[in-house]
């Protein structure tokens, strides 16, 4: 039944059903996250990095209303291009399939696709969470309920401080999942390497990573892990800037009446225009980073 809905490309499949390491990838980053075309021309550089790294990239979206676990170049140009791609999160996928549409999946959706098709590994830029004012919004993202319910590990850079950092953590604890820094002990905010939290875990090797990923799985603690690799040195922004740039486009997003799911792109879309174009150098700098380190994980997870 599953499978009718399900398109995996060929290499993708073979790579899944022999145990080969793949990492999957999210398209509401490619369609709603950055602007064409270097939103394309990241896409396919994660996929070669991935590659590099020894695993097989899977980018995920909806397409004609099949969950498709693989993007063909036509398919990554779609999505980048098209002005009529759905922002897909869990709560969007029945009408996105029944009506055979195209939607871009966030990390929620990603993930419940990624699980399905028996992926373990995934890499992003930022997870969605918990918004600042979310005491009078309730705006919290279905990012942080997926990794309580699905069994993916998410590599991210962390969050951005466009969200409130420290009750995206406390609302990760309630929902018992791990947040793990990878060479760090603080759990990076996206464009800078601390965030002023702390991580639960720190670690410092893939095959560390690998076995806690392995013992919480063979436990049966159902959930995914939040892993929180920093952007290289090279690539971080100054912190007073960038939170200044965040700051001016909050307080625009408000007077603007923006809500729901148009608040993460709005933002990131605002924050690239104060910055002048920074902050997308460092946003596709960190996403390569983090392919690095999921591919590597999933190579890792792959032994065990
Ligand atoms: N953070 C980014 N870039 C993104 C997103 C988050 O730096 O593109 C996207 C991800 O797909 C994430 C989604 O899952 O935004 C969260 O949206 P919301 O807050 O509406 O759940
Ligand atoms: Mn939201």
């Amino acid at each position: 039944m599953l499978n009718n809905y399900l398109s995996i490309k060929p290499e993708v499949d073979s790579a899944i059903k022999n145990g080969l390491p793949v990492v999957a990838l999210e398209s509401t980053i490619i369609s709603h996250g950055m602007p064409y075309p270097e939103n394309i021309k990241t896409a396919v550089e994660v996929e070669k990095i991935v590659r590099e790294n020894g695993a097989v990239p899977a980018t995920i979206a909806i397409l004609n209303g099949k969950l498709t676990v693989g993007l063909n170049e036509d398919e990554l140009e779609l999505l980048g291009k098209s002005k009529d791609i759905v922002k897909a999160s869990r709560r969007d996928l029945p009408f996105i399939v029944a009506k055979k549409m195209n939607g871009a999946t966030t990390v929620a959706a990603t993930m419940i696709i990624a699980a399905i098709a028996g992926i373990k590994v995934f890499a992003t830029g930022g997870i969605g969470g918990v918004h600042r004012q979310a005491q009078e919004t309730f705006d919290i993202s279905a990012d942080l309920q997926e990794l309580a319910n699905t069994n993916v590990a998410v590599v991210c850079a962390g969050a951005k401080s466009i969200l409130d950092i420290g009750l995206t953590l406390e609302y990760l604890e309630t929902q018992g999942v791990p947040v793990v820094g990878f060479g760090t002990d603080e759990f990076p905010a996206f464009y800078t390497r601390k965030s002023g939290f702390k991580v639960d875990y720190r670690v410092d090797s893939e095959a560390e990573l690998a076995k806690a990923i392995k013992a919480k799985w063979d436990l049966q603690l159902k959930g995914g892990l939040v892993i929180g690799n920093p952007i290289p040195y090279e690539y971080e922004m100054n912190h007073e800037y960038i939170n200044k740039a965040i700051n001016k486009a909050l307080l625009e997003a408000e007077s603007r009446g923006i809500r729901g799911k148009e608040t993460t792109p709005f933002l990131l879309s605002k924050v690239k225009e104060i910055t002048e174009g920074k902050s997308l150098e460092s946003n596709i700098k960190l996403v390569y980073n983090n392919a690095r380190l999921a591919a590597k994980l999933s190579v890792e997870l792959s032994k065990l």
